[in-house]
């Protein structure tokens, strides 16, 4: 599949039908089709889909059925759904449109016209796609920010609980950060805050683990499927590549470069929505870390 072009599904039980959509778009599209909306709901599940024409009467499943359980779908409602039909009566549009659907062209179809809509939809979705990358990002560091952070640990909490899975979590925060700000300026503090998130995210190698900004100085990283020895593992492996990055914090009482403190949580989730505890817990650890000194670890 060219990777540079974005994928339209086309769904119609007549094949002439979604012939005819297919010839006008794939000169400039990557287009695949489904013959009924069973397929069209299998096709999403393995295939990444930019955008969906869909027919309205088909046999077992209509559209509208097809549309409503893609929007109930939070993997798939975001998809646009572009209605096409040769049912021209305003309910049957406001019907599609109010099911979420972008839009609804009745047929017969003039082919620059269908171009331009779906071109201006799929810019739309593009946009779309953007705004929704940058609204999980830290400003500063890039790397996943506290918004991220909290659906990320909302997930894994349940998807531990449903597996029966250990979940751990690591806070980190900077020590005597303020020290190093007074001395070498905002800055330089501001550097210092992208060395150390660089260094947390090539400390954390699994797939499914996240690297978050937690707050200030203060990051977060999720172990999905890690017992404690695990965590304390990638715990110390943290504060390895942070001493590596040697930067120089002249006025720490603890060393003569960049440290940090980290506090530890590991457990198997028994109840839903119990995430906020686990922060707890790595909270009270790291608090328990900063009174006994800082630069090191625990539980
Ligand atoms: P401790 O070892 O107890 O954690 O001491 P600390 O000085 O690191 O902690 P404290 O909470 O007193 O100070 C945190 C500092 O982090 C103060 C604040 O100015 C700085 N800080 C927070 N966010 C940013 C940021 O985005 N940029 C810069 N440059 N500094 C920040
Ligand atoms: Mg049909
Ligand atoms: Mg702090
Ligand atoms: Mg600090």
């Amino acid at each position: 599949m060219d990777l540079e072009k974005q994928t339209i599904l086309i769904v119609d039980d007549v094949y002439f039908n979604a012939k005819i959509i297919e010839d006008i778009l794939c000169e400039d599209y990557e287009v695949v089709t489904a013959r009924s909306g069973k397929e069209c709901l299998e096709y999403v599940k393995s295939t990444k889909i930019d955008l969906i024409i869909l027919d309205v009467v088909m046999p077992d499943m209509d559209g509208y059925e097809v549309c409503r359980k893609l929007k109930a779908n939070p993997a798939t409602k975001k998809i646009p759904v572009i209605f096409l039909s040769g049912r021209g009566e305003s309910q049957n549009e406001t019907k599609g449109l109010e099911l979420g659907a972008v839009d609804y062209i009745i047929r017969p179809i003039h082919p620059l016209v269908i171009k331009a809509r779906i071109k201006n939809h799929l810019a739309l979705k593009n946009q779309r796609d953007i705004l929704e990358k940058f609204s999980f990002r830290d400003a500063l560091t890039g790397i996943f920010n506290r918004r991220y952070l909290d659906e990320a640990l909302k997930k894994e909490w349940h998807g531990s609980l449903r597996k029966g899975e250990v979940l751990s979590a690591l806070l980190i925060d900077i020590d005597y950060f303020k020290k190093y700000n007074d001395f070498y300026g905002h800055v330089a503090g501001d550097q210092c805050l992208c060395m150390v998130a660089e260094a947390l995210q090539k400390s954390s190698l699994r797939a499914g683990d996240v690297v978050a900004r937690y707050g200030g100085e203060e990051f977060m990283v999720i172990l999905p499927a890690t017992p404690q020895q695990g965590a304390v593992c990638i715990a110390q492996r943290i504060q390895n590549n942070i001493a590596a990055l040697k930067i120089e914090n002249e006025k720490s009482p603890v060393d003569t470069y960049i440290t940090v403190s980290t506090g530890i949580a590991s457990t198997i989730p028994m109840i839903t929505g119990g995430q906020k505890e686990l922060v707890e817990m790595a909270d009270l650890a790291l608090y328990k870390v900063k009174n006994n000194g800082r630069n090191a670890y625990q539980v």
